[in-house]
């Protein structure tokens, strides 16, 4: 451990993120009448979920035993999330359904390469993390890298036909422990992690989102691209990244094909 100012990451935040998956109760729907009725309820419920202005909504169908349905929510607040599963858990539907999993996140943007450049910047100019008026410069630094990230934090839901879901940490081993390193460890370890998703960018778009402090894992990565070829070979070469291989836990995975409100008829037939 070096005695430098410990640098806790600096990141920017914009939608809030609710994967949220459930399993069909199947013998229970198959016996009861009111089908038609419940499937146009939730048709209209996720046409409405999906045409919010400030946000947006996708169903998956998740292919393995995990789940049946994962909903995907982006909303501009905590609450706006609540609103909406509530919404859902409302409809008769969701008699019909068991919960299987589900996890809270807001979209992240890490700023590891700006704060770097920002403290090359200040350093240049004679001024150390500590100086009277370093915390100003720096946010004023920061602030002329940050100004065109909205498209990305205030984004739709990509549109690809596939997601990969999973929630992950960095690991607190005793050996290795992402937390015990130092700002630019970790911005190396991160820039070796960029460039190897780079060479995937025409392929894939991922959406990472933290959730330290709001869900069990840290951070949830959705992968979105139309061949799910794209998610092996992709996460594969991840885990001989050294960010990977040495620093990541992952939880479960779940990969499922998009599908628009109308498909929820043949879905559940
Ligand atoms: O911001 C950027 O998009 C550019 C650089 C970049 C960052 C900062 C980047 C690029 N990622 C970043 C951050 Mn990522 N990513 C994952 C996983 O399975 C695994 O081993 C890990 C899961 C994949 C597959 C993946 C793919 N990334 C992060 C973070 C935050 C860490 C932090 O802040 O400490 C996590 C948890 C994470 C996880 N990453 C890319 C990709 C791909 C495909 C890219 C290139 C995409 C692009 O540049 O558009």
């Amino acid at each position: 451990m070096s005695d430098a100012p410990i640098e806790v990451p600096q990141t920017k935040e914009g939608w809030y993120v609710l994967h949220d998956a459930y399993v069909v109760d199947w013998p229970r729907w198959r016996a009861c009448h009111a089908g038609n009725d419940m499937i146009e309820e939730a048709k209209a419920w996720l046409e409405r979920a999906q045409t919010v202005e400030r946000g947006d909504t996708a169903m998956y169908s998740i292919v393995g035993q995990k789940a049946d349905l994962l909903f995907l929510h982006y909303r501009e607040s905590v609450a706006a999330l609540d609103e909406v599963e509530l919404s859902f858990r409302r409809l008769r539907l969701h008699d019909y359904l068991k919960p299987s999993y589900s996890f809270l996140s807001v979209i992240e943007l890490g700023l590891y390469e700006v704060t770097g450049g920002a403290r090359r910047a200040l350093a240049g100019r004679g001024l150390q993390p500590g100086a009277p008026g370093w915390d100003e410069a720096f946010q004023a630094e920061v602030a002329k890298h940050t100004k065109d990230l909205d498209a990305r934090l205030y984004r739709k839901i990509p549109g690809h036909s596939h997601i990969c879901f999973y929630p992950m940490s960095k690991r607190r081993g005793e050996g290795h422990n992402w937390y015990a390193l130092t700002g630019d460890e970790r911005r190396n370890l991160m820039r070796s992690h960029g460039a190897v998703g780079a060479k995937y960018r025409e392929q894939v778009m991922q959406v990472v989102t933290g959730a330290i402090g709001l869900d069990d894992w840290e951070w949830g990565v959705s992968l979105h691209a139309d061949d799910p070829m794209v998610f092996k070979k992709l996460v594969t070469e991840m885990r001989y990244d050294p960010a990977s291989a040495w620093y990541a836990d992952f939880g479960p995975f779940f990969v499922g094909v998009r599908h628009r409100p109308d498909d929820i008829t043949e879905l559940l037939a």
